[in-house]
């Protein structure tokens, strides 16, 4: 049973540049390793949630907002679903979304960190939810620059990358280097999604990010939307592709298959968020 508001002991915060993001709750687990502190935490308003070194990752109540957002404009838009990679995505949320389609035949979950995979099945299962126990899903506990840059040539449609921010683990992984292996192992006619922090809180890390994949790429865009537990709660995913921007238009059979278990992405949606490019950065990004 929920606890009442005043039983509640305290408030897990995240610390972001002289502001901060909180909710309350309680701690359920904490554990450091060699990589990060891994805290799973029980919240009164959204539920269970992940953090990694006091950084808001997930939560059940919102993290529909973020992972759907992240995968179906790449998933609903890749002309074929054979072969799909993760970087990240340890709590399962991307991975249960692109199992939605029955296209996949292959998924590749690269997580470093074994910790976020175990404790998100453990205390928090509705994340991973069905994908966990999919014969398609395979998941490798590695590094995940090692993995693209073994990976051949022209071999992923999709390639997720649901990273942390841009410290510790994951600081490789917004770097040049990194999106060019990705592009290599994509196919032509594939789509590269990734995280891209917030055009306010990261502000520097967004821009960079987004030049990074449109010098590497012949099409990338940004698309924004809300994410309340991150900082400043406005965030961006990026998408790319080499032989069309087709990541703007959902294949329609896709779409129909999804939509209607989704709870923020629809075409409609993707279409508004696309466009709904804040001025500065646009400006920014065409200079
Ligand atoms: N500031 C938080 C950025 C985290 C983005 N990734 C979250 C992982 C959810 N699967």
């Amino acid at each position: 049973m929920r606890k009442q508001e005043s039983e509640l002991s305290s408030w897990i915060d995240e610390y972001h540049n002289g502001q901060r993001y909180g909710l309350q709750g309680e701690v359920i687990v904490k554990k450091k390793n060699k990589y990060q502190e891994v805290m799973i935490v029980e919240t009164e308003k959204y539920g269970r949630g992940l953090l990694l070194d006091n950084c808001w990752m997930t939560t059940e109540g919102q993290e529909k907002q973020y992972h759907e957002c992240l995968v179906h404009p790449a998933m609903c838009s890749a002309e074929q679903l054979d072969n799909i990679l993760i970087i990240g995505g340890g709590d399962g949320g991307s991975a249960r979304e692109c199992l939605r389609y029955k296209e996949v035949k292959q998924l590749d979950l690269i997580e470093i960190d074994i910790d976020v995979i175990q404790l998100s099945q453990k205390y928090i299962p509705s994340l991973g939810n069905h994908a966990w126990k999919d014969p398609r899903l395979t998941i490798k506990i590695q590094n995940g620059l090692e993995w693209v840059a073994n990976t051949k040539n022209n071999y992923y449609d999709v390639i997720i990358i649901d990273s942390s921010d841009p410290k510790g683990p994951a600081e490789g992984l917004f770097n040049r280097s990194f999106f060019q292996h990705c592009k290599r192992i994509l196919k032509q006619q594939g789509v590269l999604a990734a995280q891209t922090e917030s055009p306010e809180a990261f502000l520097e890390c967004h821009i960079n990010t987004v030049r990074i994949i449109r010098d590497i790429f012949r099409y990338a865009d940004p698309l924004y939307g809300s994410m309340p537990i991150y900082p400043s709660g406005w965030w961006s995913w990026t998408f790319a592709a080499e032989d069309t921007p087709r990541y703007h238009h959902p294949i329609k059979s896709r779409a129909c298959e999804i939509t209607n278990a989704c709870e923020i992405w629809s075409p409609r949606w993707q279409k508004g968020s696309f466009e709904a490019i804040p001025a500065f950065i646009e400006r920014e990004l065409n200079k």
